[in-house]
């Protein structure tokens, strides 16, 4: 246990300990995360929290999906990393999955037209990333499963009508996610404890409409230096390639190919893992036995140059190559 953790994580920790119900250890092992300062010191402690927030969520949201109310509301995860839309209704939210996923949910010109979750995979390059549509932030049916279901995303699209006054849609969004114990940041996580802080990206929609390019302009002056920011028409089909490459950007994670000696990389099937990764862990995400085999690897790209020899500990970057020696 490193030293200097301050009052409030014990406190937390007590709550942890003493909770009973696997969405109370979430909001106290979520609490005492953000508290923990971040350095080396801390890695592994961070890292047990991040599996028993993540099993923990997974208990509670399967608690959900077995129960008569949740049941069609768990969404499993599935390739890169989970995003969900967030927005008042008529948005869009349903329009974007629609234009960028294999899915359809319905669209339409009156509000909560959305009642349940709706999941579909977005190809960016040579990666799935799962887009979720769900219900419009203020349905109030959607409250007993959206908190979980939120708590559980990798990253928010705050999606704005702009053909609509903006800074407004923002501020209900925010006070509802904040009524759910949710606050949406740009960049570095802060240290509150009682919240879920989520990575999110504010998306203006609806680009093609009259005002939007003034709309859009007040956003930007309000939220720009706070959270990455883009304007999109989903029905028209403008801006897309730039919000994939943001969404893909702000998930935060790195593609490496591995590959056999003497052989070449396979560059259509990327291993995906959080950024700030290391050799070791991908050795571990490919075989629990792998990681304790390691000798060395060979890395094409982040090395000083080709084929460079490095020890476990080396931070990977995207693209790169590596050849596993054990
Ligand atoms: N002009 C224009 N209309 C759009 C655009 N995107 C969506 N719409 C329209 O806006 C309306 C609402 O779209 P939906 O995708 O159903 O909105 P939603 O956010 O899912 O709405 P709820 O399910 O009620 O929360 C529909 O009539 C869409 O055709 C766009 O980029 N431009
Ligand atoms: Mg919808």
């Amino acid at each position: 246990m490193p030293a200097n953790l301050p009052p409030e994580y014990f406190h937390a920790e007590k709550r942890y300990r003493q909770a009973k119900s696997p969405e109370e250890k979430v909001e106290a092992l979520e609490a005492m995360f953000s508290i923990m300062p971040k350095h080396k010191g801390t890695d592994r402690l961070r890292a047990e929290l991040r599996t028993k927030i993540a099993k923990f969520t997974e208990e509670s949201q399967r608690k959900l999906a077995t129960s008569r109310k949740g049941s069609a509301y768990y969404i499993r995860k599935e390739g890169a990393g989970q995003v969900i839309l967030v927005g008042l209704p008529n948005a869009g939210k349903s329009q974007l999955v629609s234009t960028l996923t294999e899915a359809s949910p319905a669209v339409a010109d009156y509000p909560f037209t959305t009642k349940a979750p709706t999941p579909g995979m977005m190809r960016f390059e040579n990666i799935q990333i799962q887009l979720v549509d769900i219900p419009p932030i203020v349905d109030r049916n959607a409250q007993p499963w959206l908190p979980n279901l939120l708590r559980g995303a990798d990253l928010l699209l705050i999606m704005v009508d702009l053909s609509e006054e903006p800074l407004s849609q923002i501020e209900t969004i925010f006070g509802e996610l904040e009524r759910l114990k949710i606050r949406p940041i740009g960049g570095k996580e802060g240290t509150e404890p009682w919240v879920s802080q989520k990575k999110a990206l504010i998306v203006g929609n609806k680009e093609d409409l009259e005002g939007s390019e003034e709309n859009y302009r007040r956003l930007g002056s309000q939220y720009s230096g706070e959270f990455p920011l883009i304007s999109i028409s989903a029905k028209g089909g403008i801006g897309l390639e730039g919000l994939k490459e943001e969404i893909y950007r702000r998930l935060d994670i790195i593609r490496v190919y591995t590959k056999a000696p003497g052989m070449k990389a396979d560059l259509e099937e990327p291993i995906v893992i959080k950024r700030g990764s290391t050799v070791e862990d991908v050795a571990q995400s490919i075989h629990k036995d792998f990681h304790a085999k390691l000798k060395y690897a060979q890395v094409w790209g982040s090395g000083k140059y080709d084929g460079q020899k490095v020890k476990r500990e080396h931070i990977l970057e995207d693209g790169d190559v590596i050849e596993l020696h054990l």
